[in-house]
């Protein structure tokens, strides 16, 4: 083959492959995504967030907070009086589990720079409190045990490390810059720092074996694309089969979290505080709250099951997961309200977990009362209220509707095939007040279906 033969090739099969992801970005091209960490990761579809740190004694906003409502000095100390004696891990994973979540993402270090578990390369860590040991072996035995995924949140920015050299809070802060580090001796810093996380990460990934690593804080000016992409490269190289998101590196389009190109490294896009975009092509995971705040606070309001249940199904009908996310207590327990919030999404799931795990999103895009996702020979339509009136949708080309019935009844509900369109009839009273689902059986699979547009109803 020719040079140019070979180029061709490299750049046809990333265009194919480039339906999922980035992958390693434009320095590695040939650093593909795991297609099998990817397929179980877009599979499990509901994973639990965990935002915990000593800042928990105060209930303000981790990290945000430090220099704002809780002063520097006091808030790099607190973790001198951190004693979580409550903590139990296989309470967490158990909450977790009943709440019908497959994975859990815990802030290993948040961009205050405190470290949940006991690390050699630095004291600001769990090892140095009251508390005496760190939190995250006993996790990741305890998601081995019950069979659930865990991943690492990582923030790029450090706030309290002497070597990284951007300011928070500072009147000059700002989001999604980057600037060329000239001074040699910030430039020094920064590759000694650069230095210090790789050491963290690589310290994690061998003693915890983590199935993600979820990057953070890749806004700030003194991270650059290069880095992004050298950074990937350097965590797949020692964990081939690890998913790391994408704001590893540059490519990420604001709160909305898509990626701007295939030039940027990452596997998965990351909507922030929003159900992202109906999406079946690319991976992603809305990231979202259960009350305000990420980490605990006192009579923070908590969203309700309905919202909680509606945001889960409108995440995964639009092609992606809900990383929804829970602040432990200073002393170590999961707030009991949102322990009882989180069974009752669970519960929900036993109920219609089959319309929800191993399915994609579509093929009907979201509106105000319905999405859908498919697997096998199955639609299902997820009504977020009644549609006041009958379900018109069009047929997906090439499909026959054989029957409708809602999940878990046997009666089948009337349908009325017509010229490229069906209508299911939709009795008065819905049977769940949060989200009732039907099951459209069809002719075939509908493994490669197409998106179709509802603009009918
Ligand atoms: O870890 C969580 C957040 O701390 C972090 N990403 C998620 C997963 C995050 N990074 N950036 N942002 C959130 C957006 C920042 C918003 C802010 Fe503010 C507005 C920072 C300061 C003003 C929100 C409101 C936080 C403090 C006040």
């Amino acid at each position: 083959m020719t040079k140019h033969v070979i180029f061709l090739v490299i750049l046809l099969s990333n265009v194919v492959y480039a339906q999922n992801s980035s992958g390693g970005g434009e320095a590695y091209p040939y650093l593909k995504t795991n297609v099998e960490a990817l397929k179980k990761f877009q599979d499990s579809k509901f994973g639990m967030f965990i935002h915990w740190g000593p800042v928990a004694l105060r209930g303000t906003e981790i990290s945000w907070s430090r220099g704002v409502q809780v002063p520097i000095d006091d808030y790099d100390n607190l973790y001198k009086e951190f004693n979580p004696v409550l903590f139990n891990a296989s309470d967490w994973v158990t909450t977790a589990k009943n709440a019908g979540m497959k994975y859990i993402v815990l802030t290993t270090r948040h961009h205050d720079g405190f470290c949940l578990w006991d690390s050699k390369y630095t004291n600001y860590d769990m090892a140095s409190t009251p508390y005496g040991k760190g939190i995250i072996k006993d996790l990741s035995e305890e998601c081995k045990k019950q069979g659930i995924d865990l991943g690492f949140y990582y923030t790029i920015c450090d706030w309290h490390h002497e070597d990284y050299p951007v300011v928070y809070p500072d009147e000059n802060y700002k989001f999604h810059e980057e600037k060329e580090i000239t001074n040699p001796e910030v430039k020094q810093k920064m590759d000694r720092y650069i230095v210090y996380m790789e050491n963290q990460l690589k310290e994690l990934i061998e003693a915890y074996d983590p199935s993600f690593i979820w990057f953070d804080g890749e806004w700030e000016w003194a991270w650059t694309h290069e880095m992004g992409m050298e950074l990937y490269a350097y965590l797949r190289n020692i964990k081939e089969d690890i998913l790391i998101n994408n704001r590893v590196d540059k490519g990420r389009e604001g709160m909305a979290g898509t990626t701007k190109s295939y030039k940027y490294a990452g596997d998965y896009a990351t909507p922030e505080r929003e159900i992202g975009k109906y999406d079946v092509t690319n991976a992603w995971e809305s990231c979202i709250t259960i009350a305000n705040q990420w980490a605990w606070k006192a009579n923070d309001k908590l969203k309700t099951r309905k919202q909680c249940i509606q945001t889960l199904v409108q995440t995964v009908g639009g092609g992606g997961n809900l990383l929804l996310n829970v602040g432990p207590m200073a002393d170590g327990r999961i707030e009991e309200r949102q322990v009882v919030r989180l069974k009752e999404i669970g519960s929900w799931l036993d109920l219609y977990g089959e319309a929800i795990y191993n399915t994609r999103g579509g093929p009907y895009l979201p509106n105000d009362y319905l999405v859908s996702t498919h697997k096998d020979n199955k639609i299902y339509l997820h009504l977020l209220k009644h549609p006041d009136g009958n379900i018109n949708l069009p047929l997906p080309k090439g499909f026959e509707v054989k029957n409708a019935h809602f999940v878990n009844q046997a009666d089948f509900l009337n349908l009325k095939i017509k010229k490229g369109y069906f209508e299911v009839i939709v009795p008065e009273k819905l049977p769940d007040s949060d989200v009732s689902v039907i099951v459209l059986e069809m002719n075939k699979s509908t493994i490669n279906m197409k998106s179709v547009e509802n603009d009918v109803y």
